[in-house]
């Protein structure tokens, strides 16, 4: 049977991009965009999108019978940062869109769920450095908890009812095709706005604080990667890394190809978050179980965001 898949948040950071690669793979009319609000301007003219409030359960079994869907993506979330001043909605929104859709996969209406994690789920007592798979694993801010909380949900219902559902821990993720909304890694997006614009940025994070993380293109090959029917997975959410940097390894790497540009540090709220964080990630058993490999390091990286903001030297 072909793949009609849906993703729900479309219209987010990491929605956006995958729609527009699921679309490349499976063809446009076989990938179903939605969210409740609208998407960008190739999200919602490649292919059918529908308004869809993932917290109304019935809706969602509606647009799954209407399309006939086999696959979900569900890639809605508060982060971190909005996560910690509401935790309470937070909380909410992350475990209950979870929920609904766990529970129309185990009455059979989805036969393969992919539902995001993040590093998100170590705390301050996991070992920083090339942070294992299976590790101590606290968490210490509302995003982690509700991530850590769904990861061991997801494996419920795949012990319990048979839920083929597949996840995977997210660096912080780095694109220039969408913005990123409520995050701690958000900085490492913004500096290349502020680096084009002002030549200069104020980073809320200290200049040493180093945090695992990757570009966009890698982590949609990763999610769709894991779940091809052959990449059956032996964790229910694996590890995930490519490279790690600090602010001022960032700003140096800019200054290479921006030379005037000037970074200046004003911690905030959101240092006490990125420090419970680890610095880098071990992610050897996605590597084994179904052959994840990164394809974009720092400085390539770099180049594809000044190239696509479109900085000319
Ligand atoms: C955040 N971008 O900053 C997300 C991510 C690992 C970080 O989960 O909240």
């Amino acid at each position: 049977m072909d793949s009609k898949i849906l993703v729900i948040g479309s219209s987010g950071q990491i929605g956006t991009e995958l729609v527009l690669k699921l679309r490349e793979i499976y063809g446009n009319k076989n990938v179903i965009a939605s969210d409740i609000r609208k998407g960008n301007y190739e999200v919602m003219e490649s292919g059918p999108f529908e308004y869809l409030d993932v917290m109304n359960k019935n809706e969602v079994k509606e647009v799954l019978e209407k399309h006939e869907i086999t696959e979900v993506y569900l890639m809605v979330a508060i982060l971190s940062v909005i996560a910690e001043q509401n935790p309470l909605k937070a909380w909410e929104l992350n475990m209950n869109s979870l929920f609904n859709i766990l529970e129309l996969a185990k009455n059979g209406y989805i036969k393969r769920l992919f539902w995001p994690s993040s590093i998100a789920v170590f705390g301050p007592d996991t070992p920083k450095e090339m942070t294992p798979q299976d590790t101590v694993i606290k968490p210490s801010t509302v995003y982690g908890i509700s991530k850590l909380a769904g990861e061991n949900w997801c494996s419920y219902y795949r012990n319990k009812y048979g839920v083929d559902v597949r996840s995977i821990r997210y660096p912080g993720l780095i694109s220039y095709k969408t913005t990123p909304g409520g995050g701690t890694t958000d900085y490492a997006v913004e500096i290349f706005y502020e680096a084009i614009k002002r030549k200069s940025y104020t980073c809320f994070l200290e200049k040493d604080t180093v945090l695992p993380m990757m570009y966009m293109d890698d982590a949609i090959n990763a999610t769709i990667g894991i779940m091809q029917p052959e990449s059956l997975p032996s964790y229910v959410s694996y590890n995930l890394g490519a490279f790690s940097f600090s602010p001022e390894e960032l700003a140096e790497a800019i200054k290479m190809k921006i030379p005037q540009f000037e970074i200046s540090y004003k911690p905030d709220a959101r240092q006490e978050i990125a420090m419970t964080w680890p610095q880098s990630i071990d992610d050897s058993k996605a590597r084994k179980d179904w052959g994840w490999e990164p394809k974009v390091g720092l400085e390539e990286m770099v180049d594809i965001m000044l190239q696509g903001l479109h900085f000319t030297i």
